[in-house]
């Protein structure tokens, strides 16, 4: 049977959407009937571009990264593609494992020629004949599909030696996670490839200039590089004119909690979280929602006006991240889930670095003492947090030290969690 992620995409084979209009409308199985529904009009669009078309295409798209980032995907192709140092090496990040994520899993199962076909353009664009897949470890069926994927195109020239006819070579090679939420930053998942522990590694050197085995490389989230194919298939202008100046083009957001239609949702950037909440069907009594996962942050029921967009977010003191919106009504005890946050950072940490390693500890023990106790929590306990939340914050070494504060803070701040 089907996952319950991919049935839950409420709007599949809609023609109006660009990411996902071809989720459950095409055989996720079949080479042809991707080509059948505009599958490799992007790729053969690439080829008269040229590398550094592509990278204008991208640029003048205003795509930003959708990992959580939102970095500028033709400012990194640009500059992985100008690096002397060779080999270059294009890796996509399919590790999706920010809790409430599920958006990249729906793609992969539902569209995996698509990932194919936009792993090879960023490859043709910075200049790599080599790609990497590091696909999350507890997706079994997206693994399933995508090396179906990769080795039919491979078979049918559109992957190996002489892509299209084109003279270009590239080939991808899929690797499995095994579990660990670090490894979802892109220095800890380069030495998981490289079968080393996966422990982030000090930024910079960025990986455009250092990444995989030392050399030059982008790594793109599943969802930033699908995009390229509306990018160059409709043109940067038309894909422009979607969203807002700042968060241009089409964007998933994958909705979850105290909802009565949990799911995948396409929408243009700049739709309000309330908007969006009643699209889903959004249940009465909700008190909060937690935007970007257990690194972003909750805001509140009167809060839901927020623009999604990246500067919208921002600007509301909060994030957008990888696009998790997760609805909690207020029937859910708050300590005992920032408790289940504070238990996951603990659990996650590499342990590499003392800030993180100690401090996520300390934060578990202080919500763990404030949940256990029925009345206020002490001032003493709050004061704690702030301090040991600081550390994380300003010493970690990567975004897992950096962001575990961040949920408990706003339930603090925004919510009054303890109050
Ligand atoms: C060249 C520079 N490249 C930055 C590159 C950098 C990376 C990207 C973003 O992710 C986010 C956080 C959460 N020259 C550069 C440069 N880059 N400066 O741009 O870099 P950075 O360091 O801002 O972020 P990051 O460490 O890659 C942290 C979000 O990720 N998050 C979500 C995780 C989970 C998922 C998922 O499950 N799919 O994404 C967790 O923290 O929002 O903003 O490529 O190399 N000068
Ligand atoms: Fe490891 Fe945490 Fe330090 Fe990141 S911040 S390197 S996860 S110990």
């Amino acid at each position: 049977p089907e996952p319950a992620a991919a049935l839950a995409v409420p709007q599949a084979g809609d023609p109006a959407l660009t990411l996902l209009a071809r989720v459950g409308a095409v055989d996720p199985a079949s080479l042809d009937d991707y080509r059948a529904h505009g599958g490799y009009a992007a790729l053969r669009r690439a080829f008269e571009l040229g590398p550094a078309g592509v990278i204008r295409e991208v640029s003048d798209a205003g795509l930003v990264g959708r990992g959580g980032a939102a970095f500028p995907t033709g400012r990194k192709w640009q500059a992985t593609a100008s690096q002397p140092d060779h080999p270059h090496y294009l890796v996509c990040n399919a590790d999706e494992s920010e809790p409430g994520t599920f958006k990249d899993r729906v793609l992969m199962e539902g569209d995996p020629y698509a990932l194919v076909e936009a792993m090879t353009i960023a490859g043709y664009a910075v200049g790599a004949h080599q790609g990497y897949l590091y696909l999350r470890g507890e997706y079994p069926r997206a693994v399933h599909r995508m090396r179906h994927a990769v080795d039919q195109a491979r078979a049918r020239g559109l992957l190996g030696a002489d892509v299209l006819g084109q003279g270009y070579a590239f080939d991808i090679e899929i690797r499995r996670g095994a579990g660990a939420y670090v490894c979802g930053e892109e220095t800890a998942l380069f030495n998981s490839i490289e079968g080393y522990r996966g422990e982030p590694r000090s930024k910079p050197p960025f990986p455009v200039e250092k990444g995989l085995f030392g050399k030059p490389t982008a790594a793109n989230n599943v969802e930033t590089l699908v995009n390229v194919l509306p990018v160059l298939t409709r043109g940067a202008a038309a894909y422009a004119a979607v969203g807002t100046s700042l968060s241009t083009g089409p964007k998933l957001f994958c909705v979850s909690g105290s909802v009565a239609r949990p799911g995948v949702y396409e929408l243009p950037f700049g739709a309000t979280l309330g908007e969006l909440l009643t699209l889903a069907g959004v249940r009465d009594g909700l008190r909060a929602v937690l935007l970007g996962g257990a690194a972003g942050g909750f805001v509140r029921a009167d809060e839901l006006d927020i623009p999604l967009t990246f500067e919208g977010t921002r600007d509301a003191g909060t994030t957008l991240g990888s696009g998790v919106v997760m609805a909690f009504d207020d029937t859910v005890p708050l300590p005992r889930l920032l408790l289940r946050v504070a238990e996951f950072f603990r659990d996650e940490s590499c342990g590499q670095c003392v800030p993180c390693r100690v401090g996520t500890v300390r934060q578990e023990e202080a919500l763990r003492r404030i949940a256990d106790r029925t009345g206020a929590a002490a001032s003493d306990d709050i004061a704690l947090l702030r301090e040991v939340g600081r550390a994380l914050r300003d010493a970690s070494i990567c975004g897992l030290g950096q962001t575990a504060w961040n949920a408990v803070e706003s339930a603090i701040d925004r919510l009054g969690a303890y109050e």
